[in-house]
């Protein structure tokens, strides 16, 4: 199965999105995304004068290899845009050895560890009321697990919210500039134990709440938001602190027991390591797109499992349906797999250019059967949505200083 040719997209149905596609001299070909929010020409760079020139040639049959390759051969190792690489190259691999062997690639890990992959969603609201009557919508819909954000009162704008009640990821495709955002750690507080309270007496007891602190916190502070929280009983409290001392975790555990998660915009196994083997976190977050893929998720699943955490891959609108759909696979598959991120399958745009039969149903989805990944991507269709440079906000505390510690 020697690789023929690989190609690099850029397009835009809403969100920028970059994906590989690689095809063999028979003319199979497989699918990876490479998507780097805010980076995304960075990596298309990166692939096409540094990686692809290198492949060209290479049996497709050899995933291992090839990831090994162009890990360990670079001498500059890791980060987001040479890992965004690698997964894309990964998955396509992947996808093409499901397609060579007429089996989706769940089957090429190991099979079926469960029947369908729970989700959890996003409520986002304006306010408490806002947050938990668009709760109650996606509870109708047969939702078990949501995540609940809401604006908090005296700042303009907060992460993932609007204050205008637009929808957030609407504006995510066209942001030419980063915006900006306030944050104030007192007012967060003033706000943040009432959602829960009013979540717990509105929505009752049998839902899983989720939310996410977008690393807005200290270690000390989410210390004291855990202990606030923990009657609420979350399923996990996301992103809390930064990692980037991990043994800031050590902090945090010694004072609550809410469930942690974490990981979103880890690289690699070795961002995790110390976390999951001091048992700091109850769940992972990397994604198969920003952590080098299906063969370096598989190895960080595995890993997390000894030590009893589970995974809980990023779902964020910025992933495109190639990595959900790796993502999917790898639920399927992973023993210690615990909930997806979901945002929904995107707009009518996103699903011209991506095609699949993932199914939603009842608050789960189901991966698709079709060999390999089971995603198809319609290049004139991709044509019609140009890059738009786009941003993530920036967030600043309310005197001007940079902040996310
Ligand atoms: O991927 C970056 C953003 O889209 C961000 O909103 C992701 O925190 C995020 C999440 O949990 O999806
Ligand atoms: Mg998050």
């Amino acid at each position: 199965m020697k690789i023929e040719d690989i190609k690099v997209f850029v397009c835009c149905p809403g969100r920028n999105f970059v994906t590989v596609k690689i095809v063999t001299e028979d003319g199979t070909y497989g699918l990876g995304d490479a998507t780097v929010n805010g980076r995304e020409m960075a990596v298309v760079t990166y692939l096409t004068e540094h990686v692809v020139p290198c492949l060209i040639g290479r049996d497709a049959h050899m995933i291992e290899d090839i990831w090994q390759y162009l890990y360990r051969g670079a001498y500059w190792r890791g980060g987001p845009i040479s890992m965004a690489a690698i997964a894309a190259i990964d998955m396509a691999l992947w996808d093409l050895k499901g397609k060579a062997a007429g089996l989706p690639v769940y089957q090429l890990l190991g099979g079926k560890s469960r029947h369908g992959v729970t989700l959890y969603v996003h409520a986002n609201g304006a306010d408490v009321d806002d947050t938990l009557g668009k709760a109650e919508g996606l509870i109708n819909q047969g939702f078990k697990a949501i995540r609940l954000q809401s604006a908090i009162p005296g700042l303009p704008v907060t992460y993932g919210v609007l204050g205008d009640k637009k929808d957030y990821y609407d504006l995510q495709g066209n942001r030419p500039v980063p915006p900006e955002e306030t944050w104030s750690t007192q007012k967060y507080f003033a706000m943040i134990e009432g959602l829960f309270k009013q979540a717990r007496d509105r929505l009752g007891d049998g839902i899983c709440l989720l939310h996410d602190v977008h690393n807005r916190l200290t270690p000390i502070e989410t210390a004291r938001l855990g202990k606030l929280l923990e009657k609420y009983d979350l399923l996990f409290l996301e992103d809390a602190s930064l990692a980037e001392n991990p043994q800031s975790y050590d902090v945090i555990r010694n004072h609550t027991t809410i469930p942690l998660a974490i990981g979103e915009t880890f690289n690699s196994v070795w961002d995790c390591k110390y976390l999951i083997e001091n048992q700091l976190i109850d769940f992972i977050r990397a994604a198969a797109t920003h952590a080098g893929g299906i063969t370096a998720l598989r190895r960080i699943a595995d890993f997390a499992a000894i030590y009893n955490v589970k995974t809980a891959p990023h779902g964020a609108p910025d992933l495109s349906p190639v990595c959900l759909a790796a993502h999917m696979h790898l639920n399927t598959w992973a023993p210690n797999f615990g909930i997806q991120e979901f945002v929904g399958f995107g707009n009518d745009d996103m699903q011209r250019v991506f095609t699949h039969d993932m199914r939603l149903d009842d608050g789960m989805v189901y991966v698709s059967e079709a060999p390999g990944l089971g995603v198809d991507f319609d290049e004139d269709a991709a044509n019609e949505y140009p890059y738009k440079r786009s941003y993530l906000p920036v967030s600043r505390l309310e005197d001007g200083t940079m902040w996310n510690w």
